[in-house]
Formats: C-alpha cells, structure tokens, sequence
C-alpha cells in the first residue's frame, strides 16, 4: 500500500495505492483534512493513466516527412544539444524558451527554472500557471504582502456565517470540497456568482443561500457596488482599518459612484440583490458579532483582462469587513493545478527565483547564485508572460526553440490556433509528456517521462501545505524521469552547477533556495512530511510547525500593514456587437482535466462525456433555430468551433458556455482571444464576443 495525492486537481485528495503493478493498481480515498474521505471520478480513475493505451515509452523524433521514428535516448539528448547550440550561437540564448506546468512536482519545477537560467541560459521562461493564478497573485500581492492561495486550512470555512464564491464551479472543479459548505449552507449563507446555474449555484436552492447571476465579465463592478453599499451604510470595521490597513480613504472615494443602480444596470444583479449581499456579509463580520465570512475567487472571476483589479476589489471588501486574518475570515484564491501552488513559487515563471523571490531584486540573485555555485551575473534577468512569449515564437527577434514540460497548449492557450502555427514556425520544439497530446504531435522530440505513481517528489495544495507524492510502481521501461534528463542535457549543454537526479536531494536544495524568502520551505523536509507533519509555508527553521493561518497579527509588508488598492471597471476587452453578439464563456466539467489530454484517455471518464457541447438558453436556441440537440457553430474574428447543444434554462439567454477539454473540431479555444490582464499576464479566457448558429450540413 502506497499512501499519495491524486494527480490531478490542487485538492491534492488524499489516497492510498494497492499493491500490484500498474494494470492491477487501485487508487481509495484516505481520510485527510481536505478531502475528509472523499475524491471525484477523476481520482477513482487515476489509475487507468498508468496504462492509456499509447503511453509515452520512447523518445520519438520526427522525419522531414513529418512522421516519428523512435530514437534511442542519447542519440535524441545529443542532438537536442547540438541544435540548442546552434540556435543559441545563430540566436543568442534568449532564441531559446521553456513553457512549463503546474502540475510538476516542487522538485521539477525548481530544477525547470534552474535548467532554463543555467544550462539553456535563456531568460525566456513562462507556464501555465500564467493562464490559471497570476491575477489572483498579483492582487494579493500588492495588497496583502504575500500570494498564497488559501491562507487559512480550508476547513475553516465549516464554521463561518457566509461563503461567497465569485466564480468557482466547485462542485465541479473540486467535488469532495462542498462537504466544507455544508456548515454555511444550513445557515442559509452560500453565495454563488455565476453568469451560469452551474453546480455550484444549484447548492444555494432551498433557502441554502444566493445565487447571483451576473452579466459575465462584471464582477468588478458588483464587487465596487458592494464596496460602496458597505461604506456608505457604515458597516465598515473602523478599528480593523484604523489598526491594519493603509489606503481606505482612496478606496472609500472611488467606490462612491458606484450606487447599486447603477451596478444592476452594468451586472443585471438587481439592487436589492447587491444591498442584501452587502448586508449580509457585514453581519457575519466579527466586529458586528457574526460568525466570520469568507471571500473566494475562482477562475471565472480572474480569467478576465480586468481580473488583477477585480480581485483587487475583493481583497479590498474582506479588508473593509476586518476579515483577513480574522478567526473565521478571510479572503482565499481556489487554487487550480496540482501543484499550482508551488509551481508558483520555485522559479518556473519568466521574474521569479526560488522561494518566491524576485529575479530583478539583487540580493535575491545573489542568495539564489550562492546555493546554485554560480556568480549572480550567470542567472539571466526577468522573461516575458506566457502569452506575449506564445506570441513571439518564431517572430524575427522571438525565439526559434521551445521545450515543453507539462503543458499542453495548442489546446488550452487563448488563439490556440495562432499558437499552432507560431509553434509550426520554429527550428526545435521539445516536449516531455506522458502521452502524445496534440502539442506533443507538433514536436520535434517527444521524449516519454514519469508520472504520479511512478515518481516520488512533494506537491504543495491550495492550502499551502506540502504533501508528499510516492512512487507506488515503477515507471514502464525507457521512460526517464525529467530530473534525469534535466541532468543528462545539463551536462550536454557543459552547464555550470550540479544536477541531482533524486527527488529528495532536488528538495533539499530547493529549501535552501527558498530559505528567507517569501515562500520558505526551510524547515520542510521528506523526513518531517513522511512521520506525517502537517506542515504549510513558510516554514523556517526544523522546528517550526508551520503556518496554517496567516495574517493574524501582521502582513508579511515593509510595514506590517495591508494596502488597499482603488481600482477602476475596465469591462472586457472585446464587447458583443451586431456581428458577434453573444457572450462566449468557457470553463470546465466534472469529467474532464484541462486540455483533456489525460482524461480523454480515460475509457471511464470520456465514456461518460467524449465531446464537447454547448450550453444554451431555450429563447437563444429557438433564435437560431436550435432544437433538441442539433449542432451548434461558434464563431468569432480568431476561428470557429462546434458542437451539440444542451439546452438549458441555466444560463443567461445572451452567453452560451463551453468547456475547453476537447481538440479538432470541439477545440473551443480557436474562438478565444488572447487579450490579457495588464498586471499579470492572464488571459481573458472567460469572456468573448462571438456569433452562434445552428451548423448546415
Ligand atoms: N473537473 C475539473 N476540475 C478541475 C479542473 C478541470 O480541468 N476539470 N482544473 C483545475 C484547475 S487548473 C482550475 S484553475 C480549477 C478551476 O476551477 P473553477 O474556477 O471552479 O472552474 P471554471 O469552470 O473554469 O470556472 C468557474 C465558473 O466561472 C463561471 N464564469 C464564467 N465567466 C464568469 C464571470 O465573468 N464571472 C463569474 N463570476 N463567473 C464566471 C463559469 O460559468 C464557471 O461555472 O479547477 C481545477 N479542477
Ligand atoms: N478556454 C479556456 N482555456 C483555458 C482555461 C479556461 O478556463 N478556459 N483554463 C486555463 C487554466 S486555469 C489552465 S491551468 C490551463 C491548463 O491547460 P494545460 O496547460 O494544457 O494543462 P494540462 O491539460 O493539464 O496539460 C498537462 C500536460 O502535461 C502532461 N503531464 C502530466 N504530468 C506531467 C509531468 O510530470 N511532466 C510532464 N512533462 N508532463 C506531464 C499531461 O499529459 C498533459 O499533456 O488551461 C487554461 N486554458
Ligand atoms: S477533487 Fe481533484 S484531487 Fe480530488 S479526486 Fe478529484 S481531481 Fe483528484
Ligand atoms: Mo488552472
């Protein structure tokens, strides 16, 4: 019996592996804090990743005819090296770039940043988590002095009064999560805001709470309506403000001009419905006796070229309330991927350094060249986010080379079509995966690595705590684990430093990387994890306990206290108009992972759902002449895709929703645009304008 974490999801539910190899192996839920004993249907059938039928089990190269023929490993890792030398001495090190994932372990996400900075020597580093947290970051950031996505154990919000969530679908997105809501639910305190009656919303039916059903792309301005409701009716923490929080005033004058009619005609949230949601959060505020409140943010209220600001705002109600830091408060970003915690944290993203350390802050650069035995002049300067740097792919002056480790994004990058053909245009691309998902298939190498149950390594949770991965069988033959091959190319690439190859050294490393620095793992250790310490960052020393709860009595700012930061309502960047006049929104379903390359392999679960539909409101669908489930094609400036439509009085009759889990013609991230947040680089995935119609065949 091997006890683990589920490979996919930031839940990071906990479960236990039998005996056996791996077509005989069966994943259980264990009981943990998070899941208590629960896991989805994708962590039931976890295992069946360990033997998809084309599994990854040698490296591929691809001929002049655009075929694959198998390598042996050091032919296909020699002559990487050779062609990164050539464009490196054609190009400069920057013609090289590296795009990677969150869902890699702590241990290969670090030694991706260091292979990247030491033995690519490229400044040209970005991932996915680019796609997924950086608003959210970047506002708790600026505002609060620190990004970790829930800084509270999650079973804290069992007690409170009220729970809002602007746009998660966690009964989707994360299903053994709702047994935390049940406390809130029965006190009739549950607010979900969504365009879409998803899942979630339908928890707060009978009496259990809310559900706000918002024009997409508006919750700034439903989130500056409940601002103003709450200074203009002084319901305010004046002590908490006066004792905590820097910039108030600024906030209080930008907010009142915006009246709750005024919000209901941006939102089409009625203005009784924002002042009873303002009423009702301030009466579960501590300071007027209530029993705490939580603000979360998911993805559909981050995905949006205003997502910095809108979080910004929210961070700025729970300021307004007292709640960060209180008891039973606070504000938390539902963390996505795997490890989208700490895959934010070690150096995989173009400005950071281990630790959470700022590439560009020198005495960062000199800590981090210490522990990696270079001089700080070695470790290139900050790179550019993960669109921009999409973007320049094979331009003049962009890039002519990409590796690819845990990514999959000709199907989940916004304009997934204008990246196909930037990915086409370059001299190399390497990608390491697991199967041959469709980035995989425009490789020049496709080299096959470990996965979950075959690798031993440690995952950090939306909580912020670091669990412990475990090898439960061994990886197929042929198969490396990328440790090895970052090593292999390092010493190919004649990089300075060393390269350990075993998790636990890489993790050792990294916390002395770390150590000092805003995420501090110092103190963790795979001896500490595995006696079965629950241990969250920041961590120092060996015999610190951790830190579940932050913010109690400070901020982790220059001076202690919190910012709150005025923001301003943008809207999204393409609006409906005559040609394209329906709101497109995408998002996910129970079923399926990301860009599906591993759960479309899934016999169980792609069963169950193996195409893509669209959700459509009956007055829409009568519109266009819809009917029963006739296929639908969506249509905006970028592409188009199509699908079946599942009419449903769910959603708003001017937004349609599709899940973005499938390629070909169900790849609905042809249609998104690739404008992005101007703070953090985030896509605007949640909000287009396209035009619908029933598909002629
Ligand atoms: N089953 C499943 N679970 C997953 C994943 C998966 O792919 N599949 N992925 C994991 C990852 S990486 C992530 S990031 C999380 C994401 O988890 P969530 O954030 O819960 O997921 P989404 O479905 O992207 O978006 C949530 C909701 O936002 C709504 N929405 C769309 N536009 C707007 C808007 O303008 N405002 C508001 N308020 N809501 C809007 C959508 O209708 C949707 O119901 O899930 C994690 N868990
Ligand atoms: N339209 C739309 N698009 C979206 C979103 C949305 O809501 N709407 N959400 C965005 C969000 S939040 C996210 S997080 C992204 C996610 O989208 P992607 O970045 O595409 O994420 P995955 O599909 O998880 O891709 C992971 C790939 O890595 C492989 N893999 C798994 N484990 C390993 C490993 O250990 N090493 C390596 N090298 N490979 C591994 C998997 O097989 C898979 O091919 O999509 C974004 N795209
Ligand atoms: S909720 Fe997430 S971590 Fe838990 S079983 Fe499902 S996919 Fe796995
Ligand atoms: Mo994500």
């Amino acid at each position: 019996m091997t006890d683990t974490h589920c490979p996919y999801c930031a839940l990071q539910c906990a479960q236990t592996l039998s005996e056996g190899d791996a077509d005989t192996l069966v994943a259980v839920p264990r009981a943990f804090p998070t899941n208590v004993n629960g896991m989805c249907q994708k962590g039931w059938t976890s295992t069946e990743l360990l033997t998809v039928r084309d599994r990854l089990t040698v490296p591929l190269r691809r001929t002049v005819d655009g075929d694959f023929v198998e390598v042996g490993w050091d032919e296909a890792l020699d002559d990487i090296a050779a062609r990164v030398r050539a464009v490196r001495e054609s190009a400069g090190p920057d013609g090289v770039a590296v795009f990677g994932g969150g869902g890699l372990t702590n241990e290969k996400a670090y030694q991706l940043g260091k292979f990247a900075r030491l033995a690519l020597r490229t400044r040209l580093i970005d991932y996915n988590g680019r796609f997924c947290m950086s608003s959210a970051a970047a506002a708790a950031n600026r505002t609060l002095g620190v990004d970790r996505g829930l800084p509270f154990p999650l079973t804290d919000l069992n007690d409170a009064d009220v729970v809002v969530l602007f746009g998660s679908n966690l009964a989707d997105t994360m299903p053994p999560a709702v047994q935390h809501l049940g406390g809130v639910r029965s006190r009739g305190g549950l607010v979900v805001v969504d365009p879409r009656r998803s899942a979630t919303a339908r928890l707060t039916d009978d009496g259990a709470g809310e559900h706000v059903q918002l024009v997409p792309g508006t919750d700034l301005v439903l989130v500056l309506g409940l601002l103003h409701v709450v200074f203009a009716e002084s319901l305010v923490d004046t002590g908490y403000l006066a004792d905590r929080v820097d910039g108030v005033d600024a906030v209080r004058r930008s907010v009142a001009e915006w009246w709750p009619e005024r919000v209901a005609a941006t939102t089409g949230v009625s203005e009784t419905q924002v002042r009873r949601m303002a009423r009702l959060l301030a009466d579960a505020s501590p300071h007027r006796g209530g029993g705490g409140a939580f603000l979360l943010t998911g993805r559909g209220s981050e995905q949006h070229t205003d997502g910095t600001d809108t979080v910004t705002a929210v961070i700025d109600l729970a300021l307004a309330l007292g709640l960060v830091g209180a008891e039973r408060g606070g504000y938390g970003a539902i963390t996505g991927q795997g490890n989208g915690q700490g895959g934010r944290e070690h150096g995989q993203k173009s400005d950071q350094l281990p630790g959470y350390r700022m590439i560009a802050d020198p005495a960062a650069r000199e800590h981090v060249a210490a522990v990696w035995g270079v001089r700080p002049d070695q470790i290139p300067g900050p790179g550019v986010p993960a669109v921009e740097l999409l973007a320049s792919l094979g331009t003049p002056d962009g890039p002519r080379a990409l590796f690819v480790h845990g990514s999959n994004i000709v199907v989940s990058a916004p304009d997934a079509g204008a990246v196909r053909r930037r990915l086409e245009s370059l001299d190399l691309v390497v990608v390491c995966d697991i199967v041959p998902s469709e980035t995989a298939m425009l490789a020049d190498y496709v080299l096959p690595v470990t996965q979950w149950a075959e690798e031993d390594g440690t995952m950090t949770s939306l909580e912020g705590r670091v669990l412990r991965r475990r090898q439960a069988v061994r990886a197929p033959a042929g198969v490396r684990s990328e440790l090895e091959i970052f090593a292999d190319l390092a010493r190919r690439l004649e990089a300075p430093g060393t390269w350990a190859t075993e998790p636990r050294e890489v993790f050792d490393e990294l916390r002395r990387a770390s150590a000092g620095g805003r995420a501090d793992y110092a103190g963790i250790s795979y001896d500490r994890l595995d006696a079965g310490e629950a241990l969250h960052w920041p961590c120092p020393t060996d015999d610190h306990p951790g830190t579940p709860r932050l913010f109690a009595d400070s901020f982790p700012t220059p001076s202690g206290r919190a910012s709150m930061v005025a923001v301003r309502q943008t809207g999204p960047a393409e609006v409906v108009s005559a040609d394209a006049p329906v709101w497109l929104v995408t998002g996910r379903v129970l079923q399926h992972y990301q860009s599906g390359a591993q759960t479309r392999r899934v016999a169980k679960l792609n069963g169950s759902m193996p195409r893509a539909y669209v959700e459509i409101h009956p007055a829409l669908a009568q519109r266009i002449g819809v009917e029963g489930v006739d296929e639908i094609s969506i249509t905006s400036v970028r592409g188009s895709m199509r699908a079946q439509a599942r009419i449903s009085p769910d959603i708003r009759p001017d937004t349609v929703f599709v899940p973005f889990h499938f390629a070909d013609e169900g790849l609905v991230n042809a249609v998104t645009l690739a404008a992005v947040d101007p703070v953090s680089g985030m896509p605007e995935f949640k909000v287009c304008a396209v035009s619908v119609a029933r598909t002629r065949t």
